[in-house]
């Protein structure tokens, strides 16, 4: 085994905690170790800059569906939100003042990702290999996002295309759509958002649905001068507003995953969002989803379905066979000529690329154990085999309903106190046990079976290939809150800090 120490410029040589990327879960994991105390932490980022999934996704429309109050960190509220929905740009510009006011930012290095992190068994720490060298830590936090990696689609000829072809997640600025013909493949949230924007400027749009998505009504607006100066000015008020939209959430929507008569007046609100916004008849039907509704994540738009009505709009629900030069092919043999190919597929969500660069103490890779085990994790943060490796919207985690702000904010917490009690109890490492991890998983399993995710019949992204919901939280925020409120040190193996070699080595 080499024992070198391995150097570096502009790393250290090992760190009690590294954090992997800087989006809400890196800087929140930054902010709050800093007010912990903790001095010997760093965060390495992939990009150029703080934000993670929203200063990566720049497309035009590119906004947030979860109401801006709660769309926020709980400490630092923002008065200066201008709409409901926020809008990316402010979403971004919100996330690097975080960051410079809570001058954390000289403990990131933007343009380093990590090329591997292997457990040191001997020596109870990581090795880690970056992009800008090597370092060791005791503590490993991925916050890597579960929506960094753009997914391509797997179509024949796609590599050759002859024009321009971009993800959604990618947005190629210098490209100019004016007067162009384009396609935009794909109908889920970042589609929808894209499409009304481009379609107006484009000479010609062809939009491919594959599956057609639930789209409601987006109820959102540009906030008064008054609401701004009241936001600003009124103690409490923020917080006010931001536990209301909280509890309105949290009351009705776990109700109604399990039970579909609750979900009808989203139903209807779907059905007549696409009488309103669509003329003509026979593309009414094609837009009309055929899964219950819920099953994959709900849209919000009032602008989708009036920009597929437009004459200058193909909504194509034959499938793709090819693409051929500058043209898609469809399965019925019709070539659609094309100057621009905008790929809104979504990401590698259940195949986390970051899995296959983490290898723990047998040896096996974070990959090839969630291949055989199927992905999971105690408590969404720790998974056997891995000691010391946190995650931050980890398995299991993710939410179809509400604010995922509050989820990483709860991770944070149980990280933060899982650090505390290994420092107070001077413990080196800690893994959880097989059987917590599998008794966690298998309760999730069952509460999740019962819901519209699993048992609403479609597929989506929340889906392993086994079809197992590996993604989704099932129960209120509230209860993971509860759950995840302390580091339960009794679920965990751990070892004790005997070390018997030179620990700077
Ligand atoms: O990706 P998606 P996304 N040929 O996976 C289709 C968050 N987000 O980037 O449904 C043809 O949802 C696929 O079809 P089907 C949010 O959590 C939030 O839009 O699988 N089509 C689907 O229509 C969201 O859920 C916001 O049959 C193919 C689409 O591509 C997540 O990000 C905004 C295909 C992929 O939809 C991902 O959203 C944006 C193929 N080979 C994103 N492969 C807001 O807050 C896939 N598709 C507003």
């Amino acid at each position: 085994m080499d024992t070198t120490t391995p150097t570096s410029p502009g790393l250290p040589d090992h760190v009690r905690v590294l954090v992997v990327g800087a989006g809400f879960g890196g800087l929140g994991m930054a902010i709050r170790l800093a007010e912990h105390g903790e001095q010997d932490f760093l965060v390495i980022e992939r990009g150029d800059d703080v934000g993670g999934t929203w200063r990566d996704n720049t497309y035009p429309g590119a906004a947030c569906d979860v109401p801006s109050q709660l769309y926020s960190f709980s400490f630092a509220p923002n008065p200066d939100w201008s709409r409901s929905f926020s809008p990316q740009p402010e979403i971004q510009a919100y996330l690097r003042r975080v960051a410079e006011r809570s001058q954390v930012m000289d403990r990131f290095r933007f343009g380093t990702s990590v090329d591997d992190a292997t457990w040191d068994a001997e020596r109870h720490r990581w090795r880690v290999t970056t992009s800008a060298g090597a370092l060791t830590a005791d503590v490993v936090v991925s916050a890597a996002g579960a929506l960094s990696d753009p997914k391509m689609p797997d179509i024949e000829g796609i590599d050759t295309f002859q024009g321009e072809v971009f993800h959604s997640a990618r947005w190629n600025h210098d490209s100019d759509l004016t007067g162009k013909r384009v396609a935009v493949i794909g109908t889920g949230a970042s589609s929808i958002q894209i499409v009304p924007e481009i379609a107006g400027k484009v000479a010609h749009l062809d939009v491919y649905q594959r599956t057609a998505p639930w789209v409601v009504p987006r109820r959102d607006r540009a906030y008064t001068r008054l609401e701004r100066l009241a936001f600003r000015h009124v103690p409490g008020l923020q917080k006010a507003y931001r536990t209301a939209i909280y509890w309105g959430r949290e009351a009705l929507v776990p109700a109604f995953t399990v039970n579909p008569k609750l979900a009808m007046p989203a139903k209807k609100a779907g059905l007549v969002n696409i009488h309103r916004g669509i003329k003509d008849p026979a593309l009414r039907e094609k837009v009309r989803p055929t899964f219950e509704i819920g099953c994959k994540r709900i849209l919000l738009s009032n602008d989708y379905y009036p920009a597929l009505d437009r004459d200058n709009v193909d909504l194509v629900t034959d499938g793709i066979a090819k693409v051929t030069g500058n043209a898609v092919v469809t399965r019925e043999g019709v070539e659609r000529e094309v100057d621009v190919l905008v790929v809104a597929t979504g990401f590698h969500t259940t195949d986390l690329p970051i899995a296959e660069r983490i290898t723990g103490r047998d040896g096996e890779t974070l990959a090839a154990q969630w291949e055989r085990e199927g992905m999971s994790a105690y408590k969404g943060a720790t998974t056997h085999g891995f000691p010391n490796l946190f995650f931050l919207v980890g398995p299991n985690t993710g939410l179809g309903h509400s604010s995922m702000v509050f989820m990483i904010e709860s991770q944070i917490a149980y990280v933060v106190d899982a650090l505390r009690e290994m420092t107070a109890r001077d413990i080196d490492t800690v893994e959880p046990k097989p059987a917590a991890q599998k008794r966690w998983n298998r309760d999730i399993q069952r509460r999740i079976r019962r819901t519209v995710w699993s048992a609403g019949g479609c597929s989506s992204w929340y889906l392993d290939a086994h079809g197992r919901n590996v993604t989704l939280w099932p129960r209120t925020t509230f209860t993971f809150r509860r759950l995840t409120r302390r580091f339960d040190a009794g679920k965990y193996l751990t070892t004790a800090r005997t070390r018997t070699f030179d620990d700077t080595a």
